[in-house]
Formats: structure tokens, sequence, C-alpha cells
């Protein structure tokens, strides 16, 4: 399969390198596109550079911050359109271990439309958080089940591969959230259309270098709109499976 992993960057000029070393090392022949929001630390050049001396990776160039579910759409919008098959979705801060991409390819080679790399699957792991930080993420993929009927355990894990074919059947446009909502709005995207989801153990780490971009913001986002989302498909039917 022609594969292209989807990197979204802010400010990772401390991990970029060593995340496309990795990617490379486990998935030679994969293809990256780093979609980077203007990072400040020059995260683009270096993989520019990067590039220049491995080849394989594109860098889109974005002006300004503008949230991670909009760097995904841009590059999956990119990789449809370059006739990739498999198209990856991970982190460029290496709590998503590269070592997991070949599962993840796999399963969708296998035939599901999304393989979920999960921290909460036997297997799975999170050996850094504290307990209640993982009943906190294990509460919201539970209410997630309760309100959308989504049969996924890590509803908003954001280390993923998708098939094209489903991918493609997705208006992108009219996927409107950037967090955690994201990762659960794709994920009932496909479900709500008979799509295959598949969840592959991962073991999520901390980051150990660099800083984080989450806020509270991405939670009240996510929670808002899976409430909605419930309400609208499961109490005034009213929500639409073909965008
Ligand atoms: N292009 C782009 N990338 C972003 C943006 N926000 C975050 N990212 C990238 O998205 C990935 C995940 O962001 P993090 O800040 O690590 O968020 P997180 O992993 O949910 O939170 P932590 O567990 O605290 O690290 C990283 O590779 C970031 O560089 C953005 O606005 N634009
Ligand atoms: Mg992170």
């Amino acid at each position: 399969m022609k594969t292209l992993v989807v990197l979204p960057t802010y400010n990772e000029a401390e991990n970029i390198e060593i995340v496309l070393d990795l990617i490379r090392q486990h998935t030679p022949t994969a293809c990256v596109l780093v979609v980077d929001d203007g990072s400040p630390d020059g995260t683009a050049d270096i993989a520019e550079e990067w590039s220049r001396g491995h080849g394989g990776v594109q860098v889109l160039r974005r002006q300004g911050k503008q949230g991670l579910g909009s760097a995904y759409r841009a590059g999956f919008a990119q990789g449809l359109a370059l006739g990739y098959d498999a198209l990856i979705e991970m982190d460029s801060d290496l709590q998503h271990d590269p070592a997991a991409l070949p599962s993840l390819i796999s399963a969708v080679d296998n035939g599901a439309d999304l393989a979920i790399g999960s921290r909460y699957v036997p297997g799975g792991a999170i050996p850094d958080w504290p307990k209640y930080r993982e009943y906190l993420s294990r509460g919201g993929s539970l209410y997630a089940r309760l309100m959308l009927g989504l049969q996924v355990r890590d509803a908003t894990a954001g280390f993923r591969c998708y098939a094209a074919p489903m991918l493609s059947q997705i208006d992108l446009d009219a996927v409107t959230a950037d967090g955690y909502g994201f990762q659960i709005e794709m994920a009932y995207a496909v479900a709500r259309r008979g799509g295959r989801i598949v969840e592959v153990p991962i073991c999520f780490t901390d980051r150990v270098r660099g800083t984080s971009k989450m806020s509270g913001r991405i939670i009240v986002e996510a929670l808002v709109l899976v409430t909605w989302w419930g309400l609208r498909d499961r109490v005034l039917h009213r929500g639409r499976v073909v965008d």
C-alpha cells in the first residue's frame, strides 16, 4: 500500500529529526507530510533539511497556529489528492511510538477502514499517567460510546491509519472539531458509514522533549460536541449520514 504519514507540528524542533528517523526505520517505504503551522522554533526548516538528506518528506507550511484538526484535514486532503492508499495520523512529539506503525498499516491492509492505536485494549498501556488521568480519558471514551453508540475503547486516540476509500467518503470541510473532539468525530464518521474499525494495542508514553499544546478548551469542545451529536442523532434524528 502507498502510505502517507501526516505529522502535524507546532514547535517540535527538538523532536522532528528523531521522529523522522524512526518513521524511516520502521516504515522505509512510507512518505511523510509534515503540516507545520509557522512554528517559531524553525521546525519546518529542520524537516526540509532532513528531507534534503534522506528524501521522502514534504512540508506543508501554513500561516499561524490553526489547530490539530485543521492540520490533519489539510494533510489528508493533500494525501488523498496524491493517491495514497493509507493515511496515518500521528503526533510528532514521540508519544506515539513509530514502532507501532507496521501493525496499524497491516490492520488496514487486512481490511480495516480505520485502525486505531489503542491504550485500552489488551496489550495497550499508558505507563506514565496517574490513575486519575487514565480514568478521565477512559471516561471520555465511555461517554462517546454511550452518547453515540461508538464501539471504540479509545475514541480520543490520535495514532491511527485510515483507508483512503473510507477517508475520501468523509467531507473533511464539514469536520469541525480540533482536539479530542476531532478524533471522536472522525471515528464516528467512519462508524456511521458502516466502516470497520479495528483497535491495535499501543503503549502511549509521556512527552520527553518540547512542550504540550493541550488546553482545557479542547476537553470542553469534545464534551459539548459529543453531547450535541448524541442529541442530534439519537433524540432528534437529524444527523445526516452522507455529508
Ligand atoms: N500543525 C499543528 N500542529 C499542532 C497544533 N497543535 C498541536 N500540534 C501538534 O500535534 C501533536 C499533539 O500535540 P500535543 O501538544 O503534544 O498534544 P497532546 O499530545 O494531546 O498533549 P500532551 O500529552 O500534553 O503532549 C504534536 O505533534 C504537536 O506539535 C497546531 O495548532 N497545528
Ligand atoms: Mg503530545
